[in-house]
This record gives C-alpha cells, sequence and structure tokens, in this order.
C-alpha cells in the first residue's frame, strides 16, 4: 500500500514537472528584470496570435517577471499568411515599450531582421495603446517547425533610456539596471510550410456579422463559419475603448444599455481574422 501512495505521488509530481511552465529562457537571453522579488505595476495579461490565447492574469509573474509558457500548445502559424498579434497589458502610463520578437530563422537570438513583429513606444504616443494590435506575416523563408515568440512591458526607471533609444531591446541581463520594472512572456509557436492560401484580412467581411444594427441594448457579434473569437473590442467615435472581452466562442452577446447613443466600431479578432465594423447606437 505505502509502495502505491509513493508510486502515485512521485508520478503525479513527474506529470506536474512536464507540464508547468518554466523560467528558464535557454537557449535565448535572459529577460526577468532586476526588481527582484516585489510586485510592481507592469504586467501582460492576455497574447493571443492564431489558436493561442493566454490570459495571465492581473499581477507580474512571481520571480524576476519573467516566463516562458512551454506547457501551452502551440499556434501553428504558415508561412506567407498573416495572423493577429494582440497584446493587452496594464495600460500604465509609464509603460516605455512593449515589443514583440520571433526568432523566425530559429538560431536562438531574436536580432535577425523582421524579427522585431510589434514595437510600441512611449515616443508614438502619450500612452502605449491595450490592447496593442498588428499584423504579423510569417516570412516564406521561416524555418519550419517550433521556434519562440517573446513579448515584453517595461519601464525605463531612470527616464531617461526610453527618450534616447528607439529600438527595444529582447534582453535584459543589463548590469546598469535601467530595466528593473516589466513583464516578458515566452512562447512556442509552430511555423508551418504549407500555405493554406486564406488572408485574414480579406477573408473577414462575409464571416463576421454584428446585429441588430442600430443596436438597442444588446448586440449580437457571431462567426458565422464558427471562428472562435479570441477578443472584442468596442471603441467610441473618438477611438476610445469602452469596452473589452476575452472570449473563447464564436457567438457573443454585449450589453450595449449603459452606453450612450453614438456611433461604434466592434473590433473583433478571431482565429484567422480581425474585422473592423460600424455600428450605431
Ligand atoms: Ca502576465
Ligand atoms: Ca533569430
Amino acid at each position: 500500500m505505502k509502495t502505491s501512495i509513493y508510486l502515485f505521488a512521485l508520478s503525479s509530481l513527474t506529470t506536474l514537472s512536464l507540464f508547468s511552465q518554466s523560467t528558464n529562457p535557454s537557449p535565448y537571453c535572459a529577460a526577468g528584470y532586476d526588481d527582484g522579488f516585489m510586485a510592481v505595476d507592469h504586467h501582460i495579461s492576455n497574447v493571443s496570435i492564431g489558436s493561442l490565447n493566454n490570459n495571465s492574469g492581473s499581477t507580474q509573474y512571481t520571480g524576476q517577471h519573467y516566463v516562458y509558457y512551454n506547457n501551452i500548445a502551440a499556434p501553428t502559424l504558415s508561412k506567407g499568411n498573416t495572423y493577429t498579434l494582440s497584446v493587452s497589458h496594464d495600460g500604465g502610463t509609464s509603460i516605455h515599450f512593449l515589443a514583440a520578437y520571433i526568432d523566425f530563422n530559429n538560431d536562438g537570438d531574436f536580432n535577425d531582421a523582421g524579427e522585431r513583429v510589434l514595437q510600441k513606444t512611449i515616443n508614438d504616443a502619450n500612452q502605449i495603446p491595450n490592447p496593442a494590435i498588428v499584423s504579423v506575416t510569417i516570412p516564406a523563408n521561416a524555418s519550419t517547425g517550433n521556434t519562440r515568440m517573446r513579448v515584453m512591458v517595461f519601464e525605463d526607471d531612470e527616464y531617461t533610456w526610453a527618450e534616447n533609444n528607439t529600438n527595444a531591446t529582447s534582453c535584459t541581463a543589463d548590469a546598469s539596471g535601467f530595466l528593473d520594472w516589466g513583464e516578458t512572456e515566452d512562447y512556442t509557436i509552430n511555423i508551418s510550410g504549407t500555405a493554406t492560401g486564406i488572408n485574414e484580412l480579406t477573408h473577414h467581411t462575409t464571416t463576421i456579422k454584428v446585429y441588430p444594427n442600430p443596436v438597442v441594448n444588446h448586440l449580437t457579434v457571431e462567426s458565422t463559419d464558427q471562428q472562435i473569437i479570441h477578443k472584442l473590442i468596442i471603441l467610441n467615435i473618438n477611438g476610445q475603448i469602452v469596452q473589452e472581452l476575452n472570449t473563447d466562442t464564436s457567438i457573443i452577446s454585449i450589453d450595449f444599455s449603459s452606453l450612450p447613443d453614438g456611433l461604434y466600431t466592434v473590433e473583433v479578432l478571431s482565429q484567422q481574422s480581425i474585422s473592423r465594423l460600424k455600428i450605431s447606437k
């Protein structure tokens, strides 16, 4: 009896260790922050691209605020196709950089041409957009198979670095300690050699429906080809986000009853497409 309990406990531990995320960035450079083990303002709350849609909470990962989510199924992204990468964060006004990288040539770094796929700096505007969204086209010459994606938000602690630098860094192991507030999340992505031939930006118009328009109290957003909708963002006529929802279904009802009458844009991010539709209330 004791032996079987021991074996059960051992197998549970083994299972946990196989499927828990890692704080080791190897073979990639370190991307933790020297704020050590205290909680700070800035964190990544959601990353989505293709079938990846990871909600990572409203605080940083513990420790040095670096995590490699190697236990999450890798999205398959096809060469030549374009995907929507969306990064949600805490929205703090003192975030100086938000950046994402994909190691397209799978050589263990994010330094090659075109590997920084998203960069937003405080110099772009007074505030980093939230979510920060970009279309990513997988290069035809990318290396096929699993590779790494890195997403970072960070603040220049001395408030000098950001003003003098236009390019974010994918590594934070800096002895000078400029980058001590932030969070980094790494993911595995799988690059497929077979293009599906579907270009998301032209694919969307007939597959996402919103109704009724004009809306009264509730708006229904539906993917007519049953694609999973990952995120909905409602913007008012001034481009301000008035509502944002993370979802995992193909039909959603949104409560509009508390929003004033006017024109709105509904931004719908699904597995294969990004759609922007105008509605009125
Ligand atoms: Ca996070
Ligand atoms: Ca590389």
